[in-house]
């Protein structure tokens, strides 16, 4: 293998990928999107300084392939992804109506508060507890995979069952004719266990009390099915949905009257992103390429 190619490639893809954050950010500017859920287009100032790129490395072949396969990225690019770190409230504020978070049915009675008391990542958190069924709905994510991930810290003096829910379906009022559940993953406070609701035999594991644990589901719209992990556990992997959609529409963190539960982190993203897919696509052409020349 020729590697003053290599070199090279390796070298004009890092620059590539350099402009590409700078920018559009899909990476780097996720904490600036915090808060709501946005339509991400592939953007197009990125594409074009790839583009630019390799057509000065590799010519017009390469310029035309990494074209077609910048298009087919683009138009498997628009995704949902959201992410929240909750630094951007006020400590003590309803986070309800604000950064897209509502009460279930948007009652703010059903809201949950921004807490300094615990946090994964900076200095804050949400609080879910007693009446808190917090919610915030997504919008993009309906077809290929998907990350869904948060981080959840339950004190040792917390009390009752509490719930995290992903809905396939949801809007406010829809009630039981239109919301649908993907997800409800139930943590007994009071018998340590983490339980799945949606599928039936799994065994339970143990709740992790006084420390901040992972929850991650890969989703799979496709093949409907999702894989749920609990602190890098594999909890239970079963239909992502029945009767409903193929869609992430909302994620639920219910109280149901017990707490409090501490959550932070919350992430939707696409797999594999789609700025990777483009950029995977122009290697492997390049390489080609490379090879074709020698
Ligand atoms: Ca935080």
């Amino acid at each position: 293998m020729d590697q003053g190619c290599i070199s090279a490639l390796d070298s004009d893809l890092f620059a590539c990928k350099l402009a590409g954050n700078e920018r559009v950010g899909r990476s780097v500017a996720r904490p600036s999107r915090r808060g709501e859920a946005v339509i991400s287009p592939q953007p197009e100032g990125s594409l074009d300084s790839l583009l630019i790129v390799n057509m000065k490395t590799t010519g017009r072949i390469l310029s035309l392939s990494a074209a077609v396969a910048l298009t087919a990225a683009t138009s498997t690019g628009r995704a949902a992804e959201f992410f929240d770190d909750f630094e951007s409230y006020s400590a003590g504020a309803n986070i309800h109506g604000q950064g897209g978070w509502k009460g279930w049915d948007n009652d703010s009675a059903a809201g949950a508060v921004v807490s300094t008391a615990f946090a994964a990542s900076g200095t804050k958190s949400v609080r879910v507890t007693g009446a808190s069924d917090l919610v915030h709905e997504f919008s993009g994510a309906t077809s290929g995979q998907w990350n869904f991930s948060l981080d959840q810290y339950i004190p040792s003096t917390s009390s009752g069952d509490t719930y995290l829910i992903l809905m396939n379906k949801y809007r406010d009022g829809g009630g039981g004719d239109y919301d649908n559940w993907s997800v409800q993953t139930h943590v007994n406070l009071g018998t340590g266990q983490i339980i799945v609701d949606m599928a039936t035999g799994e065994a339970p594991l143990t709740l992790v009390k006084n420390a901040w644990i992972n929850w991650t589901f890969n989703i799979d719209l496709d093949a409907n099915k999702v894989t749920e992990y609990y602190n890098h556990q594999l909890l239970s992997t079963h239909a992502w949905q029945s009767g409903g959609a193929n869609a992430l529409s909302a994620v639920d963190l219910y109280a149901n009257g017990a707490g409090p539960v501490y959550y932070d982190n919350v992430s939707v993203s696409q797999v594999p992103e789609p700025t990777a897919v483009a950029l995977l696509g122009l290697g492997g052409l390049a390489l080609l390429l490379c090879r074709r020349s020698r």
